[in-house]
């Protein structure tokens, strides 16, 4: 499979220079690869949130579901556990999953479901022309703070780390490769992965000019320490524009998994349908 014939006929209304044209490049990439290495295009689900990320499910011809602001991971944890064989993989905005959907986002971590989130990490709400998020720096201008963001920003790779999500990485949009690498890591990784882009918003962002100049991969860490993670992660917490930012996967672990655990619960398929039948009957 050739990665354009993940193209779909809707039209592409992303502003010209939006990050979000790397993540879908990079994505298109690992899911024609993956096919062509035995995961194929049929075992695979995309799930968005909403937001300017979530209409790349519109632009990838997969399984998608398009679900409602902040509720990407309810979703896909529903389709991972009616499922257990597909991999399910969520498109996420820093709005979507860090204000709205923040505590879907803590508990995908904690239960270590078999999801994957890439977070489109544009510092700002896009759709919704400008407004600041929780990992708008303070003193951010926008619509809703036009004399700055008084707040700090939160540091959702720390967050998720304390969480319990058992892979968690960093890319930015100015690096496919690095991304596609990022990206086929987590799918094939077994627990919640959770990958934070650094995805530009031209339009009411524009940090290319400091991600080029602070963004670096670190090299020969020990995945496997959280406390080496933890110590990668904390040299940047979203605020300070003269610190660099590390790229590259922080925290990898294999712990118990929400779906494998659940298996015990699941219920034989007549007693479902003999289940269901009582519900429909009570319900009608
Ligand atoms: C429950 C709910 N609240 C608010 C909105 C309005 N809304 C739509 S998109 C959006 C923010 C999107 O920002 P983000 O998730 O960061 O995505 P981006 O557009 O930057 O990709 C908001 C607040 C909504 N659609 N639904
Ligand atoms: S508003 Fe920002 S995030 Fe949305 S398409 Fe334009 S550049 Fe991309």
């Amino acid at each position: 499979m050739n990665p354009k014939d993940l193209a779909t006929a809707a039209q592409v209304t992303w502003c010209p220079g939006c990050g979000n044209f790397s993540i879908m490049s990079a994505m298109r990439m690992v899911l024609a690869e993956l096919d062509r290495e035995g995961i194929p295009l049929e075992n695979i689900v995309l799930v968005s949130g909403i937001g300017c990320h979530a209409k790349i499910v519109d632009y990838m011809n997969v399984n998608s579901f398009y679900s409602i602001h902040g509720r990407t991971i309810p979703v896909a944890s529903a389709i991972k556990i009616a499922n257990p064989d597909l991999k399910v993989i969520c498109f996420s905005g820093d709005g979507d999953s860090l204000a709205e959907g923040l505590d879907h986002l803590i508990f995908a971590a904690k239960r270590n479901i078999d999801i994957t989130l890439i977070l489109h990490d544009n510092r700002v709400y896009g759709l919704t022309t400008g407004q600041f998020t929780p990992t708008s720096p303070q003193g951010f201008k926008g619509k809703s703070t036009p004399s700055g963001a008084v707040e700090h920003p939160i540091n959702p790779l720390d967050l998720m780390l304390v969480s319990g999500a058992s892979y968690i990485a960093r890319g930015y949009t100015h690096g496919i490769e690095q991304l596609q690498t990022l990206f086929k890591e987590a799918i094939l990784h077994k627990g919640f992965s959770f990958v934070d882009v650094l995805q530009v918003c031209v339009s009411y962002n524009n940090l290319y000019d400091s991600y080029n100049k602070l963004t670096y991969t670190v090299q020969g860490n020990d995945a496997s320490s959280f406390e080496e993670a933890q110590k990668i992660i904390r040299t940047w917490n979203y605020d300070r524009t003269d610190v660099p930012i590390p790229l590259g996967k922080f925290y990898q672990t294999e712990v118990e998994r929400f779906d494998q655990s659940f298996e015990q619960y699941r219920l034989n398929p007549s007693e479902r349908d003999r289940k269901m039948k009582i519900i429909l009957e009570n319900f009608i």
